[in-house]
C-alpha cells in the first residue's frame, strides 16, 4: 500500500512495512491523520515480536520517562505535580468529558461537550503537539487473545511510559489486526503528553482534555502522562466498550476475577466483584489462598451453556502501592521488591536506586531525603499551597504483570474465559449492610450493585461518614445513560440459563463507639461462606434484604479457617439488621434515581418490595433486629 506523506526521515522502511503488511485501510488513515495533526519528528511501529517489545522498553529509559532503579528490571516513572491541588497524579474527572450530539445527555456526575465543538477544541489542542517528539504506534488486544472476548484497540501515543505500561497491562494485538474480519472494528486512541518540563513532565496541565468520542469508537487524550488519563487500553477503552456491550448484550465491568475454593480445597469457584475505589477491591481478588484472574476490568458474556464466562481485559496490575508491605499483602510486596520487570509511579527513590513508599512496613527505615513525585524532597518539604508533601503519593503505583504473581489463576489467558459463579458488591458503611447477604434475585442483585454507597471520610464515630453513591462501582465510565445500563444489567441476567449469586457485602462495620466489628481478615469468612453458598453447602436466614448466614456456618469456618472462637455476641453485632439504616438507605436511592429516564421496571419494584416489607419487618420487631430473632 502506497502511504504518500510518509517520508524517509519519518518512518523506517521496515516499520512502514508493518502497517502496509495489516492490510487495512482504516488503519492507514488513522495513522496518517494522526502524523498530520500532531506533526511528529518520527514514528516508530510496534508489533508483537518480542524484539519490538524489548524496543518499546528501552525507548522509556532512552526517552528519560523512566529511569533505571538498583533491582534487576524496576524502574520508576514520575507524573506531574505542581501542588496537592493541581497535579497529574490521578484520574482528571472534571476535563473528561463524552462527547455527544447536541440534546444527548448522561448521569449524573459524568460531563457532556456537545461533539462538534468538543472536536473542534481537541484536535485545536493536539495541533501540532508532536513537534520534534516521537510518535509511537501501538497494536493491543483487549480480552484474552482469538477469543469471544478480544477486543482491538490501536493506540498512538508519543509516550515511551505509556506504551511501556501497555505492554505489561495488556495482550499484544498486532497479529489480531492482521486477521480483523471487519476491519473498521477496533477502538484507536491519540495520545500526547503535550509540551514538557525540565522533569519530562507535562508542562500545560491546564490544558489537560480526555475525550471519549464513541460514536467513532476513539478517544483524545491530551497534556497528561498519569495512567488513568493516558492509558489508552485501560479506563479509556472501558468507556468505549461500556457503550460497545450496552448496544450488544454483554457487560464491560469495573471488576476484579478471582477464584476461591473451600476449606477442603475440592473445587475452584470464580467470582468477579466491584468495589468503588478503598473498599477492599485488591485486597479482596488477592484473599489467601484464592487465586487471581485480574484486579480491574472485566468482560462478561454468555457462555455456551447458558452460564455467565468473564474474562480478564488486561494481564498486568496497576496497583496503589501505599501499604503494600510483607504482612498485609506478601504476594504483592515479593513479587514488587524482588527481580523483573516493574515500573514504580510517584514513589520515593534514593541516588542509589532504593525504592520507598508509604505503608511498607514497620521495620523500614525510611529515608529524609531524596527523588519522589514533587521532585527533590525532603522530609518536611511543603507544596506551592503550603500543604506537607507525603515521602510518596497516595495514588502512587506498581505496574507489573500478573503472572510475576505466586497467586496468578491457571486461566488468565483462557480464551473461554471462566465461570463466574458469584458477583460481590463491596461499599463501604459504618452503620447499615451486613458483611455479607446473598440477593434474593437477579434483579435484586442488580439493585444492590446500583445502590452501593462508599462513605468518602474515613473513620468518624457512629453514623457521620459522607456517602457517596457509586453503581456497579463502574459510575466514572458509564458513557451510557444509567437506565439503560441497568436495564442491560437486568435482561443480560434474564437471558443466563445458570444465573451466578450476587452478594453484598461490607467490611467497614463499626460499633457505636466507632470500632471496625471486622479484623481485615475477616473477608475470607464471608467469601468461603459464598463459596458454599452456591455449591449448596449452607443454609441461610431469608431477610427482607436478602439471605444471611447461619451462626453455627460462620462459627465453623472461623474455627476451621483462623481457629477462633467466633461468638454468638459477634454475630449478633454484625448481622442485626438495621431496618432503620436500611430504610433511610433506600429514601437516599429512591431520591438519586427518580429523575433518570428509562430505569428497568425492575429496579421500582425490587425498591417498593424492599421498602415494604423491611418497613413491615420494622413495625413487627423494631429498630435492630438479633438474627437469632429472624
Ligand atoms: C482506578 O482508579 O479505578 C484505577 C486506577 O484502577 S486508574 O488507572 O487511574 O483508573
Ligand atoms: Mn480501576
Amino acid at each position: 500500500m502506497n502511504l504518500p506523506m510518509y517520508t524517509d526521515y519519518l518512518i523506517t522502511d521496515a516499520d512502514k512495512a508493518k502497517i502496509t503488511a495489516l492490510d487495512n485501510p482504516k488503519v492507514t488513515k488513522v495513522i496518517d491523520e494522526a502524523i498530520q495533526l500532531m506533526n511528529p519528528k518520527e514514528v516508530i511501529v510496534i508489533n508483537d515480536d518480542p524484539k519490538d517489545i524489548a524496543r518499546a522498553r528501552q525507548l522509556a529509559l532512552d526517552m528519560n520517562e523512566e529511569k533505571k532503579l538498583a533491582t534487576q528490571g524496576h524502574s520508576i516513572h514520575y507524573d506531574g505535580f505542581i501542588s496537592a491541588t493541581n497535579h497529574d497524579q490521578a484520574r482528571d474527572k472534571s476535563h473528561t468529558a463524552v462527547l455527544l450530539p447536541k440534546g444527548q445527555k448522561l448521569s449524573r456526575g459524568l460531563n457532556v461537550v456537545e461533539r462538534e465543538a468538543g472536536l473542534k477544541e481537541v484536535l485545536g489542542i493536539m495541533n501540532g503537539v508532536m513537534r520534534g517528539k516521537t510518535m509511537i504506534v501501538r497494536f493491543f488486544c483487549l480480552g484474552p487473545t482469538n477469543s469471544r472476548f478480544s477486543l482491538s484497540a490501536l493506540q498512538i501515543t508519543d509516550s515511551s511510559y505509556v506504551s511501556h505500561s501497555e505492554d505489561l497491562l495488556y495482550r499484544q494485538g498486532y497479529e489480531q489486526f492482521k486477521k480483523l474480519a471487519n476491519k473498521d472494528d477496533f477502538f484507536y486512541f491519540y495520545h500526547s503528553a503535550g509540551e514538557l518540563n525540565e522533569r519530562g513532565n507535562t508542562k500545560n496541565i491546564d490544558k489537560r482534555r480526555i475525550y471519549i468520542d464513541p460514536i467513532a469508537n476513539r478517544v483524545y487524550s491530551v497534556n497528561n502522562q498519569y495512567a488513568g488519563n493516558s492509558l489508552a487500553c485501560k479506563k479509556l477503552a472501558l468507556r468505549l466498550a461500556i457503550n460497545k456491550a450496552n448496544n450488544e448484550d454483554w457487560l464491560a465491568e469495573h471488576m476484579f476475577i478471582s477464584a476461591f475454593s473451600p476449606i477442603d480445597g475440592n473445587r475452584k469457584t470464580y467470582f468477579a466483584g466491584a468495589y468503588p475505589s478503598a473498599c477492599g477491591k485488591t485486597s479482596t481478588a488477592m484473599i489467601p489462598g484464592g487465586s487471581i484472574v485480574g484486579d480491574d476490568i472485566a468482560y462478561l458474556r454468555e457462555g455456551p451453556d447458558g452460564e455467565m464466562r468473564g474474562a480478564n481485559v488486561e494481564h498486568g496490575i496497576f496497583g496503589i502501592i501505599r501499604d503494600v508491605n510483607e504482612k498485609d499483602d506478601p504476594e504483592i510486596f515479593k513479587a514488587i521488591t524482588e527481580p523483573k520487570e516493574v515500573i514504580f509511579s510517584n514513589i520515593l527513590t534514593t541516588d542509589s536506586g532504593e525504592t520507598y513508599w508509604e505503608g511498607m512496613g514497620k521495620k523500614i527505615q525510611y529515608p529524609d531525603t531524596g527523588i519522589n513525585f514533587s521532585g527533590n524532597w525532603t522530609k518536611g518539604n511543603r507544596d506551592a499551597e503550603g500543604v506537607e508533601i507525603p515521602l510518596s503519593h497516595p495514588n502512587a503505583r506498581f505496574t507489573l504483570k500478573i503472572n510475576e504473581l505466586v497467586n496468578c489463576d491457571e486461566k488468565l489467558h483462557d480464551p473461554a474465559g471462566v465461570e463466574i459463579s458469584a458477583i460481590l458488591y463491596g461499599g463501604r458503611d459504618s452503620d447499615t449492610t451486613v458483611p455479607v447477604v446473598e440477593s434474593l434475585s437477579w434483579a435484586h442483585g442488580v439493585f444492590i450493585g446500583a445502590t452501593i454507597e462508599s462513605e468518602t471520610t474515613a473513620a468518624t464515630i457512629g453514623k457521620s461518614g459522607v456517602r457517596k453513591s457509586s453503581p456497579m462501582a463502574n459510575m466514572d465510565f458509564v458513557i451510557v445513560p444509567l437506565g439503560k445500563y441497568l436495564s442491560n444489567h437486568i435482561k443480560f441476567g434474564n437471558k443466563l440459563k445458570k444465573l451466578p449469586k450476587v452478594f453484598a457485602t461490607n467490611y467497614f462495620l463499626k460499633s457505636d463507639e466507632g470500632e471496625y466489628l471486622n479484623s481485615k481478615l475477616d473477608k475470607k469468612i464471608w467469601v468461603l461462606w459464598a463459596e458454599g453458598r452456591i455449591h449448596g453447602d449452607f443454609g441461610a436466614i431469608s431477610t427482607p434484604i436478602g439471605n444471611i448466614p447461619e451462626f453455627d456456618d460462620l462459627h465453623m469456618l472461623f474455627d476451621k479457617v483462623f481457629h477462633k472462637d467466633y461468638t454468638k455476641e459477634e454475630y449478633i453485632n454484625q448481622f442485626s439488621i438495621y431496618t432503620k439504616s436500611y430504610l433511610e438507605k433506600f429514601a437516599r436511592m429512591e431520591a438519586l434515581f427518580k429523575d433518570e429516564e428509562n430505569m428497568p421496571p425492575e429496579f421500582w419494584e425490587i425498591m417498593e418490595s424492599q421498602k415494604k416489607n423491611t418497613l413491615a419487618l420494622q413495625e413487627e420487631k423494631g429498630e435492630i433486629i438479633s438474627p437469632f430473632d429472624l
